[in-house]
């Protein structure tokens, strides 16, 4: 009787600690880090670098970002760049993420005038990581145009399409034979929108309703011509692969029943973009959706522009990989004024939480783990199985250095990154951490801190530290083991519900014990 119960007792256990998930990073997953350039470089007019849309916007508004401030020193990278190199390589990352200011390469906004000293300073930044084995995967533009193009229109005027490739060309040319790994463009839906159709990010231009649509039309355009031009003048020779990274959260329904909203709000936050290159032209809620409002509202023509048949097939199957950013979820339900026939916004519908879902710092961003593994596989089935590289992912709060919520999210969230890869088949190749410091997080200035490392803004020095997090994700990486939230946090609802299940079979099984 006792070796049975001792059996029931350990089998409990054991079920409770094998999950079903294999938690090891397959060898083919890499594991990096990730920032952009005018997030953390600073040296915002060193030698002859032009004044880019951010240097020129949080110079003129400074009451438009929380505590005022600018990128102007940010983490200084562009200084300290080796430093940091060295403890990306103590914490055993294999890849840095960063990206190259438009500005500090073409000071003029066009190819007539080369940086020297811009092209040294990435040349120096990316052979200090081949060097230290850590692999260098680049973003051509993480939101920071020269302002002298968008003096000319930014991204609403179409020949920032030949601008733009002109810029990639030199990046190609000059760094291409060390990157293999290239992001043409970051979260277009995020600055399309709020870039030209709000003051939320520069250039805070309002051309709403029909600015946003306008960028994202040249966006892609762009995007394809650079593609194209890799193809035909570079790849033979630099052999690598390149796309485009869009955020994309996880949608729920609100009413279960309701199997429509979350799609359209995943097209209209991810298809938008990704549509247009995986399977051809703009998502057909959108072009339907856009027309009617747009006829409705009085415009002659739709607002959301249409490519020629030529264009649709040029942009199609520009992408190597899927690039993903991922952050959260949220629950969504059709806007119910649409039933009196008031259209509130193109994609009609409302975005709101789940009340148990906890929060972070930034107002956005709700911790739901779940969400990562249903957004992994809807990329799988909805865009035909593509190679997907996670280029951002991350949690926000005040600063702490115990930051024992920030490795609770990157515990749970790669957890279910896991479970997509190992048991569903997702094939993510590449995982990037957003971000390894505290930087300037756009209109939010440094009051959100995102790193594992943290940075002492108020030093000049800017001195990093190692936060909790940082340590942590140092033995995920020497193991390549998924590894729990160190002790000292609270419980987590799965050890609570494992406590309690346990309890309970042990009770059941000393009362027929008892009464046996
Ligand atoms: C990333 O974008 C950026 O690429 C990176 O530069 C930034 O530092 C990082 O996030 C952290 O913010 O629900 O209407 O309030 C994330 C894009 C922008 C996606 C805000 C979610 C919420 C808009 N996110 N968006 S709303």
């Amino acid at each position: 009787m006792k070796t049975w119960r001792i059996f029931v007792i350990s089998s409990i256990f054991i079920t409770g600690y094998c999950q079903d998930v294999n938690l090891t990073f397959p060898e083919h997953l890499k594991l990096g880090v990730a920032t952009a350039s005018y997030q953390t470089e600073g040296a915002w007019n060193a030698n002859d670098k032009g004044v880019n849309v951010w240097d020129f916007w949080t110079h003129k508004y400074p009451s438009l970002i929380a505590d005022e401030s600018n990128g102007d020193v940010a983490c200084d990278t562009y200084n300290k760049y080796k430093e940091d190199v060295q403890i990306i390589k103590n914490l055993g990352f294999n890849f840095f993420r960063l990206s190259i200011s438009w500005s500090r390469i073409l000071p003029s906004g066009l190819a007539n005038e080369i940086s020297k000293d811009g092209i040294q300073y990435y040349k120096n930044f990316i052979t200090e990581l081949i060097a230290n084995d850590i692999e260098p995967v680049v973003s051509l533009y993480h939101w920071d145009h020269p302002q002298v193009i968008e003096e000319m229109g930014g991204w609403t005027n179409e020949l920032i399409v030949d601008w733009f490739a002109d810029y990639a060309r030199i990046i190609f040319t000059e760094l291409g034979p060390y990157v293999k790994i290239f992001t043409t463009i970051n979260e277009p839906q995020i600055f399309c929108s709020q870039g030209y159709g709000s003051v939320k990010t520069a250039p805070g231009k309002l051309l709403q309703d029909v600015g946003p649509y306008l960028c994202g039309h040249n966006v892609l355009k762009a995007h394809a011509k650079v593609y194209h031009m890799y193809d035909d003048e570079f790849r033979a020779t630099q052999r690598g692969q390149i796309g485009m990274a869009l955020s994309a959260s996880s949608h729920y329904p609100l009413d279960a029943d309701d199997n429509v909203s979350p799609d359209t709000a995943f097209q209209f936050e991810c298809g938008w973009f990704m549509n247009p290159i995986f399977i051809g032209d703009y998502p057909e809620i959108m072009k339907t959706r856009i027309d009617m409002i747009s006829e409705r509202q009085g415009y002659s023509e739709s607002r959301l522009p249409r490519f020629t048949p030529e264009w649709i097939a040029y942009i199609k199957g520009t992408a190597d990989y899927f690039g993903l950013n991922h952050y959260s979820s949220k629950i969504v339900e059709p806007d119910p004024e649409e039933e009196f026939n008031v259209y509130n916004t193109d994609e009609g519908i409302i975005h709101t939480r789940n009340s148990t879902w906890s929060m972070s710092a930034t107002s956005w961003l709700w911790v739901v783990p779940e969400g990562f593994g249903n957004v992994l596989r809807k990329i799988k089935n909805d865009y035909g199985d593509p190679t997907i590289f996670v280029l951002e992912n991350g949690y926000s709060d005040e600063g702490e250095l115990d930051d024992y919520h920030r490795i609770e999210y990157y515990y749970s969230y790669l957890k279910e990154l896991l479970i997509a890869v190992n048991r569903d088949g997702c094939k993510v190749e590449r995982y990037a951490v957003w971000s390894i410091l505290d930087n300037f997080e756009w209109s939010e200035g440094y009051t959100k801190k995102f790193g594992i490392i943290g940075v002492d803004f108020d030093n000049p020095s800017r001195n990093r530290t190692y936060k909790l997090s940082a340590k942590w994700w140092e033995k995920v990486l020497h193991t390549r083991t998924l590894l729990e939230v160190p002790r000292s946090s609270a419980p987590n609802n799965y050890t609570w519900s494992f406590m309690i299940t346990a309890c309970c079979i042990m009770s059941v099984f000393n009362y027929f014990h008892i009464f046996r």
